[in-house]
């Protein structure tokens, strides 16, 4: 019986001292300790023996057992600090890895050139409008001096969702809908920023939708010489106080008279250049003072309220204040176009 229990001991001390995990130790300590194990058995099998061998024998069982169970529990102290080891070392953070660079986003140049201009009007007094690109004939057109079957409103032109809407053709029709909440009595001093479609191909100089900026002003004894006093000012602070102004007969149906807004050519000093194709002067926009017909479809009484408006396109100028070539870069979103007008 003593054999049995020492070969049992150095059994289970050789396996243990091999055991790889703590599954294969749980295995050896319900293997040799537990309930249905040999030392049980060693134990239940005293009986048999004599007064003086039992005491010795009992005795060794319980050594053999501490010993097994405190190598189980030494064994277990060491696999764990291992795995605790190992678990640390993988999770741990290289801080003198470089980081990983955040890319910062900006806004498009058409936004930044659109925003710069509602700076400069927000300067001189006037207030940001917006209204819908789904628009009714009505506040696209009729509103605005152009009755159907005027040639300005072929169909060809517009996107028409049903006969009596459209996208609509330009932000004129935000104009037509504030002069109307007025009430044809208050003054308006806006401009309001936004897209507008076309039915058109592109190319490089044509887009099917692309963006307007127009405004107007309507009071008491307005004059052109306002007008002229208003767009001298952003001429001057958008391109430069070096730049003139002039201005030239032209047509709009909402407008009576019309005119045309040059500004002098930076390139050549007047001179005559390719950017100005050798007048000295660039087309930067339409403008006129509002048609009495309009002011009246709005509520406003012609004989005394007056006013001006005009209507300009960012991406030309864009175009003509970075020189960039073909209006589809800015819809096409090339990063590496778009990056190169990021600030900061
Ligand atoms: C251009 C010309 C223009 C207007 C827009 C306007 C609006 C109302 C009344 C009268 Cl509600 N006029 N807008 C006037 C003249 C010219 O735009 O070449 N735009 C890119």
């Amino acid at each position: 019986m003593k054999d049995r229990l020492q070969e049992l001991q150095s059994e289970a001390l050789e396996k243990v001292k091999y055991a790889e995990d703590l599954k294969a130790l749980q295995d050896i300590r319900v293997a040799y300790l537990g309930k249905k194990g040999p030392i049980t058995e060693v134990l239940r099998g005293m009986g048999k023996l004599s007064k003086e061998e039992r005491p010795v024998i009992g005795q060794l069982a319980n050594d053999v057992r501490e010993s097994i169970a405190s190598a189980i529990q030494t064994k277990q102290d060491k696999l764990e600090e291992e795995a605790l080891e190992k678990q640390l070392e993988e999770e741990s953070i290289d801080v003198t890895l470089p980081g990983r660079p955040v890319h910062v986003g900006g806004p498009h140049l058409l936004t930044s050139i659109i925003e710069e201009i509602e700076d400069l009007f927000i300067g001189m007094g006037f207030e940001i409008k917006e209204g819908p690109e789904v628009e009714t004939d009505y506040f696209n057109f009729e509103a605005l001096n152009l009755p159907k079957g005027h040639p300005a409103r072929d169909m060809q032109d517009s996107f028409y969702i049903t006969e009596e809407l459209l996208l609509r053709t330009h932000t004129s029709p935000v104009q037509a809908r504030t002069m109307k909440q007025k009430d044809g009595h208050e003054a308006v001093r806006m401009i309001c920023p936004g897209k507008v479609y076309r039915r058109d191909t592109d190319d490089a100089t044509h887009s099917h939708q692309f963006t307007q900026v127009e405004g107007l002003v309507v009071d008491e004894n307005i004059k052109m010489s306002d007008l002229k006093g208003v767009l001298n000012a952003f001429a001057k602070q958008m391109f430069g106080s070096e730049r003139d102004i002039r201005l030239r007969p032209s047509f709009f149906p909402f407008t009576e008279p019309s005119v045309e807004m040059d500004i002098s050519c930076k390139m050549c000093g007047g001179e005559g250049c390719s950017v100005c194709k050798g007048t000295g002067w660039i087309e930067i926009l339409g403008a006129g003072m509002v048609h009495p017909n309009v002011l009246e479809m709005a509520g406003y009484d012609p004989e005394v309220y007056s006013g001006f408006a005009f209507g300009m396109g960012p991406e030309r100028i864009a175009m003509l204040k970075y020189g960039v070539d073909d209006i589809r870069h800015f819809y096409t979103n090339d990063i590496r176009f778009l990056k190169q007008y990021h600030k900061v």
